[in-house]
């Protein structure tokens, strides 16, 4: 019996199921949540989606969007299902200290050491987690809604950068191809996530870019975020999320780092890669994770220090 088949069980057999994704929710976080959320509620069960931070306002054209809490209700789950994340520590500490009868599962495509849960499915073969929620389906034989499928391409969207990045193969288009004849429309996924963005996006966006700087003979690239850039410019810090991936784009450049700071003190640090350069290896230095062209990190300190550490990391790398 794989890992497919463990989980498969699970879920056919209980009954009252919280699913729950990590904090600061991306698109592969909550489309995964809301596709297995649909697909378990039909067979009948009962389902709680919750996540800590909520939906982001660009994913609530997600069908089932609404349903997701940020509060745990107090009710008796015999099962806890943590999709795009292998350890309950991700959900919040909310979720770390809620009661839960039975199981904690966990769905996801990262590779990890270790996950602290009771059974894991994790496929680093699947390009976002939603396509390992897709899996669990097809396997379940549970018929894939036009609101599943949109929950599903949704993920392999956003995890693949609109199918631009290295992790977009035959497979992955071809998954697409499926979750589009099964009624997932790409320009209703496109234009919300990528088209719909509010005028301070930008401004942030012109106050970052101002900051701009470039190392090691051009191949890395960084910029920051501060939280004054947000106050004066009235844009959440969330609106800088995919901002991380324009220094990148530079053709120059084979490492990026966006450093943020956030209002609890910490430099929130996103770092991208191309080529063969691996920066979750960087981040999970810094007690973050990824993947190998996609990863993060925190950091206690000034916008300053954590510049200092990231870049002697870097150093190691591409010198
Ligand atoms: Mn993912």
């Amino acid at each position: 019996m794989d890992a497919y088949d463990r989980i498969v069980n699970i879920l056919r057999e209980k009954t009252r199921f919280i699913i729950v994704s990590h904090i600061s929710p991306d698109g592969d976080a909550i489309g995964s949540t809301l596709a297995l959320g649909e697909a378990l509620t039909k067979l009948g069960k009962k389902v709680t989606l919750y996540n800590r931070d909520g939906v982001p306002s660009t994913l609530g054209f997600l069908s089932g969007s609404e349903k997701v809490v940020a509060d745990i209700p107090p009710e008796n789950f015999d099962c806890a299902v943590l999709v795009d994340c292998a350890t309950p520590d991700r959900a919040g500490q909310a979720f770390e200290r809620a009661a839960i009868a039975g199981p904690k599962v966990a769905i996801d495509h990262h590779r990890i050491d270790s996950a602290s849960v009771d059974v894991a499915c994790i496929d680093d073969t699947a390009a976002s987690t939603g396509d390992v929620v897709l899996r669990i389906l097809k396997r379940m034989g549970t018929a894939i809604s036009r609101d599943i499928a949109m929950c599903i391409y949704c993920t392999l969207a956003v995890d693949t950068g609109f199918f631009r990045y290295s992790n977009t193969t035959e497979a992955v288009l071809k998954t697409a191809s499926e979750l589009v004849g099964l009624g997932a429309d790409p320009w209703t996924v496109a234009k919300n996530l990528e088209e719909s963005y509010p005028a301070e996006r930008f401004h942030l966006l012109a106050r970052s870019l101002a900051t701009l700087t470039l190392a090691y003979g051009g191949k890395y690239a960084f910029m920051d975020v501060t939280q004054r850039m947000t106050a004066e410019t009235g844009a959440s810090i969330e609106l800088s999320d995919e901002f991380a991936g324009i220094p990148r784009s530079i053709g120059s450049v084979v490492i990026s780092a966006l450093f943020r700071e956030m209002q609890t003190g910490k430099i929130k640090v996103s770092l991208r890669s191309k080529e063969d350069i691996d920066v979750a290896a960087i981040a999970k230095k810094f007690g973050g994770g990824g993947h190998s062209h996609a990863a993060g990190c925190s950091i206690n300190g000034t916008l300053a220090e954590a510049k200092e550490k990231i870049e002697a990391a870097v150093a190691g790398i591409i010198r």
